[in-house]
Formats: C-alpha cells, structure tokens, sequence
C-alpha cells in the first residue's frame, strides 16, 4: 500500500494583520499614514470638540458612538476659552483646517491623550470614515486608536457605485443599506438606474401609468439568455420608489456627502414606458408589454414632439428631486429598426439633414441636453451618445471598453471610465468556477478589478484632466435578492474604492487582499452585509506536481476557519482544521486531492478550492 504522509509543521508566527500593514488596515489606502506608539483610550469621560457641532460627520460619529454604547455628547468649541482647546482626553472634529489640504482632504493625529481631526465639508466626514475603521472597540467602556498621523485626500472627485433597480427592485431600506457601505469608503457619487425595459421605477405625477402600467411585469426570466432551455418565474413582478421615499433616499444621502445621479434611460432600453404610453413609440397601434427577459429590445422611443414633450415633463420632475449637477440619460443600446421603418423618422432625418439613425440618435440626445442645461443641470450618456456627434455639454460614460472615453476625453468632453472589461462590471463572476451563483457572463475577480487604472496612457496631461472618475456598476438580471446583491458588490467595491481614492503609488494588491481585506470584511459582518468570502490565501483550483508540497495558507478573513480534505470530498466544518502549514508527500503515480473551504464565525462559506497534488 502506499501511503500518503502528512506532516503538520510547527506554526512559526502568528500572523497579525494590522500590526504589519502600513496603511493600518484602512481602505482605501490613505495618501500618507505614519504610525505613532501606543493607543488613544476612547472611555465615557472623553470630551467631543467641534467647531461646528452640527456638521453631518459631528453628528454621523455621536451617532456611531451611541450605537456603540457610547453617550458621549459634543462641545462647541468656540464656547471654550483659548487655553482648553487641546484638552487631555479629547477628540477634535475641526473645519478649521490648513488651506494646503485638497478638496475632500483630511488630516487626523492620534496622539495617546488626544484626537484631532481637521477637514472641511466631506473631509471632515471621510476623516470620520478613517477614524471609524481605526476604532477597536474593546467592550462597553472603552474603544482604543491606534496612534497615527494620517493625511488623505482622494485621487478622483467622482467615485461612483451603481445600482440597477430596474431588473430587480431593491427597497428603500436596501437601497440605504448601499448608501452605508459606499459610504464607509469614501465613494461619492450613487449611479441610480431607475428606468428601463423591465420596469419603471420612480413615481412621476403627470404621467401616472408609468408606474401603474410600467413598474409591473407578468413574469421573469430566470435562467442565462441563450445557453439554456427558456425559464421564467411565472410570477408577477412589481415595484417603484414614490416621491416621498426618492426624496428621502436624496437626504440620507447626502447626509453621507453622496449625490445621486438619477438615470433615466432613452431613446433606448424603454420598453416599460413604452407599454405604459404607446404614444411614445412610433407605432402607437402596436400593443406592448413591460420585459420579461433580457437584452436589446425594437421597441424605443419615437423623436416626435409629443415624445420630447413628455421627457422634458418627466425630466422636470425628476430634476426637482434630485438636486444633484448630472442627470443620466442613457443613451445605450438603442436598437434602430423602429426608426428605420418610420416614415416619420425617414423624413425627419432628411428635414433636419441628419444623415442616419445614428445622426437621429445624437439629435435626440441633444434636444434632450438642451432641455436639461436650461434647467441648470448637465447631461451623463453611455459612450453610444458618441455616434452621431457628441452632444455639446454631455459627459461621457465609457463602458465599451475605455475607446469612446478616450475619444470623448480628446474631444475636450469630461470622462467617467466605468469599462465592463477591465472588471468595473459587478455583475460579472468573482471566480470563474461552477461553484459561483449563476451571474451574466465575463469574469471580475478581485484582483482585476484592483488593477484598473482609470486613466489611459494615450491621452496627454490636458486630456486626461478630462477623467474626471471612475465608477463600477452593478446590473441586476441575475440579482434578484439583496444577498445576492451584496455577495456580487463585495469585496470588490473596497478595490473600486482604492481605484477611485487612492494615489497609484501606494497601491499594492498583495496588501490589500493578504491584510487590508481580511481585515475589513469582519467589520462588514459586524454592520450585517452579506459578502463573498475569498478561497485561503495560497489555495487555488490548480494542478502540482511534484512529491512533496509544502502547503502555507492564509486566511482570507480574520477569525475566520479554513478547513480542509485529501479524500476527495468537499470540505465543510467537520472536517480537518488547517493550524499550521503542513507538507504532504504523495507517493509515486499517485494524486491527492488537497481541498480546502473558509468558513467565517458568522457561517459565511466560501466556494471549495481544489488543488490537485500530483506525483507522476
Ligand atoms: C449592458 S452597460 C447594458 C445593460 C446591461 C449590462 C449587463 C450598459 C450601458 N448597458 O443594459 O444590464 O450590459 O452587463
């Protein structure tokens, strides 16, 4: 018999992740972090100095504090006399900050007897966020803070999270909950898609069947387009935001110094509110349905005046929602057969000397443009809004690749890179593997989407003064639940963070998801999101060969367990718990199957890895 051996060898260290990491565990990255000895002692007598006690980060931390069992109120500090103001046993939470900080910058000392923070407007509120993420919390009386001088200040101005709430609805709540996490990483720009094929989602007074008729499908298509038989839910569908709650989601969120761009999609990606209002389509006798399943659908709007008329009123409700600059528009995928046969079309293309339907499409888009700028706000399109001529004032949202942002950057047009190949797209797999939830094709793991650098070496200094951010998306074909939902956002958005806020140079992945991630997805347990646990650092799905491996893994999630099997079987908790690195000697000809899973102290469970140890 030959025999497989295993040796457990001692374990040398204990790896202790913060302690080693420069950035102190804090994503993103931070422009400058010194680490200082010894800890801020965080008790019920610690004093709250501000100098403006009602600024949202004063009352985001009080807040925060309070959930954490900490009463501590604030004091104004232009009420204390000149002497007190860096009094022992204090935080300080100032706008009074040294003019060389950038927008957004912040600068935070921890001393051992006292804090101070300084920043202006969302500084203030992302030095919190940093000051957040610092805390341990001990037990009920006592949070420490690591000692440390940090200054920050973010790479980009837009950093933006999408949602489709289109496909699937998510609720108010939920889409809070969104609101939260961006927030705690300093993202700051929410992408809203509140229209498309598949419903209609925001309440619009002079048009009610927009969500009567359009916010309602019959049924869902369940399974991928095209790789499988056809299935549907068979189950009605339905969902929208009334004024009320858009109005309150606009609050919240910019008492988290987010700004939401509201999407609403033409000419294309229309359906729901072609089926509410045929007038809209170019063949109004036709009947139509809200979507049931994916892609690109014929039916778009007509350019009619009566069309216009009706977006300028939707776009005039929605503009008084949302008080934000930008106002997406769409733009994308605009099949152009319902044009090609309209009298109608064929005759304004000619009377306006247009060209084609690609020349209709950027007409379209420019009435469209001109409407929203004498309203005082400016118009976001997807990169499609190129063909035909750019509307004179539009940004650009590059998702094709990074080509019509390049384009548009030369064309002296503001750029959002948001490139569904270089891992921006969420709804893509984390790992290509059987054992990921279904999701809509193309792989985004971690790792690329880290990589992503935003701004392309071909354009020059001008130009590329032009990307003004960077954003991932998240479509919801295959996302029907919140926890699906949550489990495809993260871990990424923290890479799509550190993309969007932190400088190149500090940026190294090997820290981020070796030290900084293991360190952060606890505390995103703790503030109950649901993520997608990473396999052991050091185990994969690969083939080895050789005779004796020396296996050294590492856990993806601090606390978390790895265990793991040689028999062939998919590990789980009753099985063997990785402590220390082991070396196994396979004997000759033979394979052994080393498998492995995480399983973290709330029970979340990452997909199994298999390496295959082979002696040939
Ligand atoms: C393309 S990105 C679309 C969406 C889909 C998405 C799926 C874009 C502007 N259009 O309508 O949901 O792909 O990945």
């Amino acid at each position: 018999m030959k025999k497989v051996l295993i040796v457990i060898l001692l374990a040398l260290s204990v790896p202790c992740f913060a302690q080693h990491d420069p950035y102190m565990g804090i994503v993103p990255a931070p422009v400058s972090v010194k680490k200082g000895n010894g800890e801020f002692k965080l008790t019920a007598e610690t004093i709250i100095l501000a100098d403006s006690p009602n600024h949202k980060a004063v009352r985001f931390f009080t807040e925060y504090l309070r959930k954490a069992g900490f009463s501590n109120t604030v004091t104004d500090l232009n009420q204390l006399a000149k002497g007190n103001k860096e009094m022992k046993n204090s935080i300080t939470l100032s706008v009074n900050t040294k003019s060389d900080l950038p927008a957004e910058g912040y600068q935070l000392h921890v001393y051992d007897d006292h804090v101070v923070l300084n920043g202006k407007g969302a500084g203030l509120f992302y030095g919190m966020q940093t000051l957040i993420q610092l805390l341990q919390i001990k037990n009920n009386n006592l949070i420490t803070i690591p000692c440390t001088n940090i200054k920050d200040y973010p790479r980009f101005g837009y950093r933006g999270m999408h949602l489709d709430v289109s496909r699937h609805f998510f609720d108010v709540d939920f889409v809070k909950k969104y609101i939260d996490v961006m927030a705690m990483y300093k993202l700051n720009t929410f992408h809203w898609h509140l229209t498309d094929d598949q419903g209609w989602r925001i309440e619009i007074k002079k048009y009610p069947k927009l969500t009567e008729i359009g916010s309602k499908r019959a049924q869902t298509k369940i399974n991928r387009a095209g790789i499988d038989l056809e299935l549907y839910d068979n189950t009605p569908y339905e969902g929208f935001y009334t004024q009320d709650q858009i109005r309150e989601i606009v609050n919240y969120a910019t008492d988290r110094f987010i700004t939401i761009v509201p999407e609403i999609e033409l000419p294309g990606h229309s359906m729901a509110a072609v089926a509410s209002y045929p007038e809209l389509s170019c063949d109004p006798k036709k009947t139509y349905k809200v979507a049931e399943t994916w892609g690109e659908f014929k039916d778009v709007y007509c350019p009619t005046e009566e069309t216009f008329k009706m977006m300028d009123d939707i776009l005039f409700e929605v503009m008084l929602l949302f008080p934000g600059k930008y106002i997406h528009i769409g733009g994308d995928e605009c099949n152009k057969t319902a044009w090609k046969n309209s009298d109608f079309c064929k005759q304004l293309i000619a009377d306006k000397n247009l060209k084609d339907e690609e020349g209709l499409q950027s007409y379209f888009i420019r009435r469209i443009e001109q409407y929203v700028n004498s309203q005082g706000h400016s118009i976001i399109g997807w990169d499609e809004i190129l063909e035909g001529g750019l509307a004179p004032n539009a940004t650009v949202m590059s998702w094709r690749g990074e080509a019509g942002g390049i384009k548009a950057a030369q064309q002296n047009h503001d750029v959002i890179m948001t490139p569904g190949s270089a891992g921006m797209y969420f709804d893509h797999t984390q790992l290509k593997s059987p054992l990921e939830p279904l999701s809509i094709g193309g792989n985004a793991p971690l790792s690329k989407t880290y990589s992503y650098d935003p701004v392309p070496a071909e354009l020059n200094k001008d130009e590329q003064k032009h990307i003004i951010g960077v954003q991932a998306n998240l479509w919801t074909e295959y996302i029907p639940t919140p926890a699906k939902a949550e489990y495809m956002l993260l871990p990424r958005m923290l890479a799509l963070a550190e993309v969007a806020w932190s400088p190149l140079a500090n940026k190294d992945f090997k820290n981020f998801s070796e030290s900084r991630i293991p360190h952060q997805l606890p505390r995103l347990d703790a503030a109950g999101y649901n993520y997608r646990v990473p396999t052991a650092i050091g185990a994969s799905d690969t083939v080895l060969t050789g005779s004796k491996f020396n296996i050294e893994l590492t856990t993806p999630v601090e606390g978390a367990t790895i265990y793991y099997t040689l028999d062939g079987y998919n590990p789980r908790e009753t099985d063997l718990k990785y402590t220390a690195p082991l070396q196994i000697t396979v004997p000759d000809k033979m394979t052994v199957d080393f498998k492995t899973i995480v399983i973290t102290p709330s029970g979340k469970r990452s997909v199994v890895t298999d390496m295959k140890l082979q002696n040939k």
